[in-house]
């Protein structure tokens, strides 16, 4: 990169952009190369390959290349292409829902819990629903951790139960009236069809039913996850991809004392 990088609310820019204009950048900055992949339901040849770089001009895309094609299956092929965005976006005018938490380390959190609550939190979390995925909640939970972030079975204020997937709804509220649950934990990784917002309401409808809802801070997390839309669902927050233990565990630590806080006032 060329000229140098400015920064703005301790982001790193190059010098030479224009905020309000942002495109994609490949070689050379802002010449809007683009790569990108998909299947189209057509059978492997030079028509399949034609009929993906029309539809590349109609997204969009100036210069559309298909850098690379096979058949995946019978009447399925899949491409690789490039092409040149034309297209750019106001960055200045971004504004994406976070969860509002000054995430802590583990040592940091476990000294915040034992401050300022005074007892350890039980956290229970699952797969739920059909979703048979376990290595996102096993990521949060398992004391070994993920990616440099210890689970929360490592901390020491923190009771940590995880359920494992494929947890029915009803088990899970049963569990969390069992365990006096401060928190619960819901990991979705399916999201074909919209089952995970069916999954993911239908526990909220169930919490509301025994009374529950309130007494618990309900957090939801996966790849295609967003605090915006758990934030609709009825939850209280919402982690996406790259989230780990330490960014919930502050987040329901700092949320209980905001609670606790809130009581005292009233
Ligand atoms: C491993 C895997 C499997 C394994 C799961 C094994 C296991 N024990 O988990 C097996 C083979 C069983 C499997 C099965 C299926 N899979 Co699968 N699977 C994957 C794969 C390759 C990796 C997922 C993964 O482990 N990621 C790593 C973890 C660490 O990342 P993560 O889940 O995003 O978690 C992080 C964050 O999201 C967040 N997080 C996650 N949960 C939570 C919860 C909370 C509370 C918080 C705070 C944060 C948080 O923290 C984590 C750490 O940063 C993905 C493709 C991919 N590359 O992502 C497909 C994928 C998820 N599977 C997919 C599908 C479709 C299926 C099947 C339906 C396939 C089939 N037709 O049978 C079945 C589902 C069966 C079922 N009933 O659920 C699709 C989902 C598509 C969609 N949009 O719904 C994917 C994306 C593959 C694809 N491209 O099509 N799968």
């Amino acid at each position: 990169m060329s000229g140098g990088l400015y920064s703005m609310e301790g982001k790193d820019f190059d010098k030479t952009l224009d905020l309000q204009k942002i495109k994609p950048y490949g070689d050379t900055m802002n010449d809007g190369k683009t790569q990108l992949s998909f299947t189209l339901p057509v059978p492997c040849g030079e028509e399949a390959a034609e009929a993906a770089k029309q539809l590349l001009r109609k997204m969009g895309f100036d210069n559309p290349q298909v850098v690379f094609y096979r058949k995946l299956t019978d009447g399925f092929t899949f491409f690789n292409c490039y092409g040149v965005c034309k297209h750019t976006i106001d960055y200045t005018d971004i504004k994406v829902p976070k969860v509002e938490s000054n995430t802590m380390d583990m040592h940091e959190c476990d000294k915040f819990i034992r401050e300022k609550i005074g007892r350890k939190l039980v956290i229970i979390g699952a797969s739920t629903g059909t979703d048979a995925h376990t290595v996102g909640i096993d990521a949060i939970m398992n004391m070994k951790g993920y990616a440099g972030h210890y689970g929360l079975e490592r901390y020491e204020m923190i009771e940590a139960y995880n359920l494992g997937s494929q947890v029915d709804n009803e088990d899970f509220a049963a569990k969390a009236i069992e365990l006096k649950a401060d928190a619960l934990l819901v990991s979705q990784t399916v999201t074909q069809k919209d089952v995970h917002i069916q999954n993911l309401v239908n526990l909220v409808e169930l919490l509301e039913a025994e009374g529950l809802r309130h007494k618990v801070i309900l957090v939801c997390g996966g790849p295609r996850l967003s605090h915006e839309l758990a934030k609709e669902l009825g939850y209280d927050a919402g982690f996406g991809a790259n989230s780990y233990a330490d960014d919930v565990a502050s987040y329901i630590a700092e949320e209980i004392v905001r609670r606790q806080n809130t009581q005292d006032k009233n």
